[in-house]
C-alpha cells in the first residue's frame, strides 16, 4: 500500500471510455495522485469502430523517462494496461527499473483480448512478450482469455469447475506474483465474477454476480482501475475485489438499461460517488461508539426513524413499522431499554452515524435486538466488521452464542445473517400490541 504517486501507463482512446480516460478519473476520485504515460493516442478504441486513428508514442517513452529521472522522480505504484508493441513492453520494464522505489507496487493488466480471442491489433507472438512484464508484476489482473494466452493454455468456455480455476491459479505462480485477480470467471450459468488469490497468505476467494447479457467495452479497465485504487488505499484484497466487481456490474447495468451504444463504453461516471464512499468507509475503518448520553440516544432514535421505513419497505407493513419505531425506538423507549440493561452502539464512518446495534445478554447468550445500517453503506463489508466487534464484546463476557429474531419474509436480511455464519434455529410468532404480530425466525451464531 502507498499513498504516494501512481503512474498509469495505457493508451488514450479519445472516445469510447477505456484505458486512461477510465483509469485517471477513477483513481483520482479517491485522492490518489495519478500521473500518466500515454502509449498511443487513438481516435477511438479498437473494438467495434472502423477507421480509427492510431498515433504510436513509443518513441516518446524513453525521453519522458529520462526527463523524469533528471527530476529525481519515482513512483510508488505502476498500473499498466494496453501496450501496443513488443518495444513498449521492454520500455515499460525499463521504467520499472528506473523509476521505482523500495515500496513500489507494480499492477499489471495484461490487456490483450477477451472471450477467447486476442484483440485484432495483436498477433499470437504478443502474449509471449507480455509474459516478461507479468514476471515483473506484484499484482496481475488478467481475464481468463489473457491468462490462458499467457500460460499457453487453450482457452475454455465456462462455466468452470473450481479445480480448473485452481489449476490456473497454481500455473500463474510462475510469474512470482504477490496477488492475482482473474476476471470473467463463471462457475454456473447466469453468474460471472472474479477469483482472487494472495500467494503470500494463501487466501483465495471469489465474488460472483448475476451475468448481464451482451458485450460491454472497457469493463476490464473499469474493474482494474477500481481494484488498483482500492488496493492502493490499503483495503483488503477481498473487499477490493468486491468493490471493483460491484462498481463494474453497476456500470454495466446502467448502460444496459439506458440502451446506449455499447461501443462508447459503460456508464462508470454515475457510480463514482458510491465507489468513493465505499473506499473511504473501508479505508477509515468503522468506529463503534457506546451510547451513554441523551444526545447519543437521540442520534439512535433519529437513525431508526430514517432506516426502518426504508429497510422494511419490501415487507409492505408500513403501519406496523410506524408503530414499532414510535413505541420501541423513540428517545423514551431507548432510554428505558438502556436503564433496564440494553446496550446500544452507534456505527460511525468518516464522521457520520451510519448504523447502530442494540444488545442485551440473556440466558441464550447475547440477544442481538437491533442491527441496522444505512442502505448506501450496505454490501461493503461493514456488517462483518460490526459482527466481529460484537463477537469480541461477547468473548470478553465469556459469551459464545449470539441470537436474534428476523421477520420470516425478510429474505435479504436472512441471507445477510447466513452469510455472517448465523443459522435458523426456530420460528416464533409474537403479538406486539395494537393487533400487530411479529412472525420471525430465531437465528443463532455459535463461536
Ligand atoms: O479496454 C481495453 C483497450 C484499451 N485500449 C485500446 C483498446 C482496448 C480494447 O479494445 O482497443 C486501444
Amino acid at each position: 500500500m502507498s499513498h504516494g504517486r501512481m503512474l498509469a501507463v495505457h493508451d488514450i482512446s479519445c472516445v469510447g471510455r477505456c484505458s486512461l480516460t477510465v483509469a485517471l478519473p477513477i483513481i483520482s476520485s479517491i485522492g490518489i495522485e495519478c500521473s500518466v504515460l500515454p502509449t498511443a493516442v487513438l481516435s477511438t478504441h479498437t473494438g467495434g469502430f472502423q477507421g480509427f486513428t492510431y498515433r504510436d508514442l513509443t518513441d516518446d517513452i524513453r525521453p519522458i523517462q529520462e526527463h523524469w529521472k533528471s527530476l529525481g522522480l519515482d513512483f510508488d505504484a505502476f498500473y499498466t494496461g494496453f501496450l501496443g508493441s513488443f518495444e513498449q513492453i521492454d520500455l515499460v520494464c525499463d521504467l520499472l527499473d528506473n523509476l521505482s522505489n523500495q515500496r513500489t507496487t507494480a499492477y499489471v493488466d495484461p490487456v490483450m483480448g477477451d472471450k477467447g480471442n486476442l484483440y485484432s491489433v495483436f498477433d499470437m507472438t504478443f502474449p509471449k512478450e507480455m509474459r516478461k512484464l507479468c514476471e515483473r508484476a506484484d499484482v496481475l489482473i488478467p481475464n481468463l482469455t489473457e491468462l490462458s494466452f499467457l500460460l499457453d493454455e487453450e482457452y475454455r468456455e465456462g462455466p468452470y469447475e473450481w479445480e480448473y480455476i485452481e489449476s490456473m491459479l497454481k500455473a500463474a505462480e510462475v510469474f512470482g506474483l504477490k496477488k492475482i485477480v482473474i476476471t470473467g470467471v463463471s462457475f454456473e450459468s447466469g453468474k460471472v465474477g472474479a477469483v482472487f488469490k494472495d500467494y503470500e497468505t494463501g487466501e483465495t476467494g471469489q465474488i460472483m454476480r448475476d451475468m448481464i447479457e451482451g458485450y460491454y467495452h472497457g469493463t476490464g479497465d473499469v474493474f482494474s482501475s477500481a481494484l488498483v485504487g482500492a488496493l492502493e488505499s490499503g483495503i483488503s484484497l477481498k473487499d477490493s475485489v468486491r468493490i471493483a466487481v460491484d462498481y463494474t456490474v453497476g456500470s454495466i447495468e446502467r448502460t444496459h438499461s439506458s440502451g446506449a451504444d455499447v461501443r462508447y463504453g459503460v456508464d462508470f461516471e454515475e457510480g463514482i460517488g458510491q465507489y468513493v464512499r465505499q473506499v473511504e468507509a473501508l479505508k477509515a475503518g468503522p468506529e463503534f461508539l457506546k451510547v451513554t448520553t441523551s444526545m447519543e440516544v437521540s442520534r439512535v432514535a433519529g437513525m431508526a426513524a430514517r432506516i426502518w421505513p426504508e429497510a422494511y419497505k419490501v415487507l409492505d407493513i408500513d403501519d406496523q413499522i410506524d408503530y414499532m419505531v414510535t413505541n420501541m425506538q423513540s428517545f423514551g423507549a431507548i432510554s428505558k431499554q438502556i436503564s433496564e440493561g440494553y446496550s446500544y452502539y452507534i456505527l460511525r464512518c468518516e464522521g457520520s452515524d451510519i448504523g447502530y446495534l442494540g444488545i442485551h445478554p440473556d440466558e441464550g447468550g447475547m440477544f442481538l435486538s437491533k442491527f441496522y445500517i444505512d442502505a448506501q453503506y450496505r454490501g461493503m463489508g461493514l456488517s462483518s466488521r460490526f459482527m466481529s466487534f460484537l463477537r469480541d464484546l461477547c468473548l470478553k463476557q465469556d459469551i459464545h452464542r449470539i441470537h436474534l429474531t428476523v421477520n420470516r419474509e425478510n429474505h435479504r436480511a436472512i441471507e445477510a445473517y447466513k452469510h455472517m455464519g448465523f443459522r435458523i434455529h426456530s420460528s416464533v410468532d409474537m403479538p406486539i400490541g395494537n393487533g400487530f404480530e411479529m412472525n420471525d425466525y430465531i437465528m443463532e451464531l455459535l463461536f
